[in-house]
């Protein structure tokens, strides 16, 4: 099977030769080639150049046999493009310049052409398709209502988000106000993505699993749902990323996506029984990527093997982290782990 039909059957849920792999954050820093861009180009000049979003999303392609393209962009374009003025200071961080944490902030948000203003990222898909014509499957992607909403709230990054998880109690209505208004503003980024050649999206969740299952409930998956009753509309598949979700995985069940991408503590055998006919994707330790290069082989094999036996067979699974590359992470590693799901057979 060549690379794309193989992740096209995976989205599909049919039978494989084996399990597809690409990974989170694959094109990011722990590449001397991403890094040389970045010595040059600014982050968001990067994400508004479809020749440069798509020279560092063939980075990883270039150096590992791995199935599918991410398009190099960010989750936070679109607060950016709402006005909330982002920037990303060196080695820490996004920091916000305008935070949301009023009805009048809400009212600032500029939603007048926010699809003119991130045209630039249907664009890079549209480049990137163009580029690999078919040699690998594609992801478009999008940050979830939740963790839009609570990193616009909090102005950056944060442990535990408090100023947006206080706000689901102090003031519930401008919080479901505000992730509704980033469910509408995602659909239509996916479906722009969709329609440039992307032939899956995926929602990053990052910060949803700080959330308890009641108010994961009552908050995240009502947007979610919004945004992928939109999306796919389009005919194909939404994945569901979120970190930390394993208490979650009874509320997963019921939100209207095709897929859900584990992170490293949910295994495949918990989430085949939890989640019975969903596309699973996932869900190697990032960390694992700095022990042994035995270890990362025995560890991938092992997933490998687990998603063989599962009930109803290895279709529908998608080989990945579960959680982005991080930075300094050995290439020798990546290479490892990518060679374990290239040479695995049944
Ligand atoms: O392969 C790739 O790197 C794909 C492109 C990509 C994706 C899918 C980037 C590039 N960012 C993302 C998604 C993203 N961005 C997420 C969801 C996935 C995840 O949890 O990792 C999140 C939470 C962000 C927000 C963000 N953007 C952060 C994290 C901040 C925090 O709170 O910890 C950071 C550091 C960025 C900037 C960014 N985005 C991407 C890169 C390579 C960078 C680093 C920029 C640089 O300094 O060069």
């Amino acid at each position: 099977m060549d690379k794309r039909a193989r992740f096209l059957a995976a989205l599909a849920r049919q039978p494989v030769d084996r399990p597809p792999v690409w990974l989170m954050r694959q094109a990011g820093r722990y590449l001397p080639g991403y890094r040389a861009v970045r010595a040059e180009h600014g982050f968001w000049d990067v994400c508004h150049t479809p020749e440069l979003s798509t020279r560092v999303a063939l980075e990883p392609l270039k150096k590992f046999p791995l199935d599918a393209a991410i398009v190099f962009s960010d989750i936070l374009i679109v607060p950016e493009a709402l006005g909330a003025g982002v920037t990303f200071e060196k080695g820490e961080g996004p920091v916000f310049e305008r935070t949301m944490r009023s009805r009048d902030d809400l009212k600032q948000w500029n939603t007048t052409g926010l699809m003119e203003r991130l045209a630039f990222m249907p664009n890079a898909v549209r480049h990137l398709a163009k580029t690999l014509a078919g040699s690998h499957g594609i992801l478009g992607f999008a940050g979830a209502p939740f963790t839009l909403f609570a990193y616009s709230v909090e102005g950056g990054g944060s442990d535990d988000f408090r100023h947006a998880r206080a706000m689901l109690t102090t003031d519930p209505g401008l919080a479901r106000d505000a992730m509704n208004l980033f469910a509408d503003a995602i659909a239509e980024l996916c479906l722009a993505q969709l329609a440039a050649g992307a032939d899956a999206v995926q929602l990053f969740d990052t910060w949803g699993g700080l959330l308890d299952k009641a108010d994961y409930r009552a908050f995240a998956v009502p947007a979610l749902n919004r945004a992928a009753a939109t999306i796919r509309k389009a005919g194909k598949p939404v994945i569901l990323f979120i970190k930390g979700g394993m208490h979650l995985l009874e509320v997963i069940k019921d939100i209207e996506v095709d897929g859900v991408s584990l992170d490293w503590r949910t295994s495949y055998s918990e989430a085949r029984a939890a989640l019975p006919g969903k596309l699973l994707q996932g869900q190697l330790d990032p960390v694992l990527l700095f022990g042994s290069e035995a270890a990362v082989r025995e560890r991938t094999r092992a997933v490998l093997d687990e998603i063989n036996r599962l009930p109803g067979g290895p279709g529908g699974c998608i080989v990945n982290l579960g959680h982005g590359i991080l930075p300094q992470t050995p290439e020798t590693n990546v290479a490892a782990l990518v060679d374990e799901v290239v040479r695995w057979r049944a």
